[in-house]
């Protein structure tokens, strides 16, 4: 099924066109009503009348995480506040939050885009939709409970925590849909488990995870152990929030773009040279319809490439592969890139091994080093140290094979590593203390 068959079908040269009309007008707006974006595109000798091809995007100066805290809270809004109904903010682990604002028809667009989410991965009116997602200041909760609401399913406005009563509730009231970052999820499932429910017994048919990168292993897990079908779903606050991106149900290969709402390149991650379809850098988006809080070129920091290929679903958005980690949590371990979720898929093809895990980097002298921390099942934990010592030199074996780099492997007991009820914390880096 799809949400918005007009829209999501559309011939490329006819999105072409769409994309281009609204980036002209998107563009014209900032230049109007914010100084701060008026003021980088005059630094950069580009005036909104230069945007005449969509290749012409180049020509405007990139926007990143920097530029908005600089004008903390509200200084790249382009409408009064009176005219904002909802604000949002990222976590901000480093330094002030980012805070991201939204019209009444910008709501009404998000809706639609979670909607038309959604409905790509399967979810439909008469389905009951356990949405953990936290609600508050993330846009998690609230962004997925209006496209859940805008396709007339019935919302359990759950939010995370408290996972007992997550599953008492999934069983008395029968959810159908799961709605999580892929760490809770996990969480979920173990805590069914402890508590002898079985998920067969439950209505649970499709999970639609997020907010975190997670890799193909993890899918499996979930699939398996919560039996239902985990879909990708990737947005991020700057730009909308839950529903800049979803797998389809049909191929669970590549996440469609909403190409008609925001526009998506890639660039080179260090040089930030735009690259051609296909090779992998930098995300990069440009809201075309937003009003109160469009973004310009916004550097995501998260890695992924444009996927052209037309898909058997039958939409003619691009995809992008699962995001697998930002620049910013890349570790560069003597040399070699490596990102945590790499690390997730080694750990979870190995018998015996749990997936919960949490990679320490350490400093030693002038080099990098990481220790990875994995749990190990209840019957491995107490068996013979040899068997321990044989499990962790895989681990560390397979890790070296895969990845290229050695870590220190520390095993650990079961349940020890602190559990997630929104995005997991997976790397502690001790270098900066
Ligand atoms: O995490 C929005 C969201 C909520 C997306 C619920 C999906 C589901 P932020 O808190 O601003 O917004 O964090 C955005 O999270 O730049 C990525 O690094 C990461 N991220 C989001 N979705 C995925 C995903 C929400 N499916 C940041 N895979 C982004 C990998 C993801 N990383």
């Amino acid at each position: 099924m799809i949400w918005n068959e007009k829209q999501e079908t559309m011939p490329r040269e006819e999105l072409e066109l769409v994309q281009l009309r609204r980036l002209q007008a998107q563009v014209e707006r900032v230049y109007a009503t914010v100084p701060y974006y008026r003021q980088k595109m005059d630094d950069a000798g580009v005036a909104p009348g230069d945007i005449k091809t969509l290749a012409d995007i180049r020509l405007l100066p990139f926007t990143t995480k920097e530029d908005l805290r600089k004008n903390y809270p509200f200084g790249l809004f382009t409408v009064p506040l009176e005219r904002v109904v909802r604000i949002h903010a990222s976590s901000g682990t480093t330094g002030q939050p980012t805070v991201v604002g939204y019209t009444k028809r910008d709501i009404g667009m998000w809706a639609e885009m979670m909607a038309r989410s959604l409905t790509a991965a399967g979810v439909n009116r008469g389905d009951i939709v356990h949405n953990a997602y936290g609600y508050g200041l993330f846009t998690g909760g609230l962004g997925a409970h209006y496209g859940a609401e805008e396709i007339g399913c019935a919302v359990i406005p759950i939010s995370g925590g408290n996972s007992k009563r997550q599953i008492t509730i999934m069983r008395d009231f029968g959810s159908t849909v799961l709605l999580s970052t892929p760490s809770y999820a996990l969480n979920l499932a173990d805590t069914m488990a402890e508590m002898g429910i079985d998920p067969a017994d439950l209505k649970l048919r499709v999970g639609v995870f997020g907010a975190e990168p997670w890799s193909e292993e993890m899918r499996r897990e979930l699939e398996k152990r919560l039996k239902i079908k985990a879909i990708d779903i990737y947005g991020l606050s700057e730009v909308l929030g839950p529903g800049v991106a979803i797998e389809c149900v049909e191929e669970q290969r590549g996440l469609h773009i909403m190409e008609d709402h925001f526009l998506a390149e890639i660039v080179d991650r260090d040089t930030f040279a735009p690259l051609p379809v296909g090779e992998a850098g930098e995300l990069v988006f440009t809201t075309l319809t937003k009003e109160a809080f469009p973004v310009i070129r916004y550097r995501t920091k998260d890695i992924s490439h444009l996927i052209a290929d037309v898909c058997t679903c039958g939409r003619t958005f691009y995809r992008m592969p699962k995001v697998t980690g930002r620049t910013d949590d890349m570790l560069i371990i003597r040399g070699v890139n490596v990102f945590p979720s790499q690390i997730e898929e080694v750990l979870m093809k190995i018998e015996g091994v749990e997936p919960h895990y949490q990679i320490m980097v350490e400093r030693e002298g002038s080099l990098d080093s990481i220790e990875v921390q994995v749990e190990v099942s209840e019957e491995i934990f107490s068996d013979e140290i040899k068997v321990l010592e044989g499990i962790s030199s895989k681990i560390k074996n397979d890790i070296k094979d895969l990845l290229g780099i050695s870590a220190k492997i520390k095993l650990v007991e079961p349940k020890t590593i602190q559990r997630s009820e929104g995005k997991a914390k997976r790397v502690f880096d001790n270098r900066k203390l």
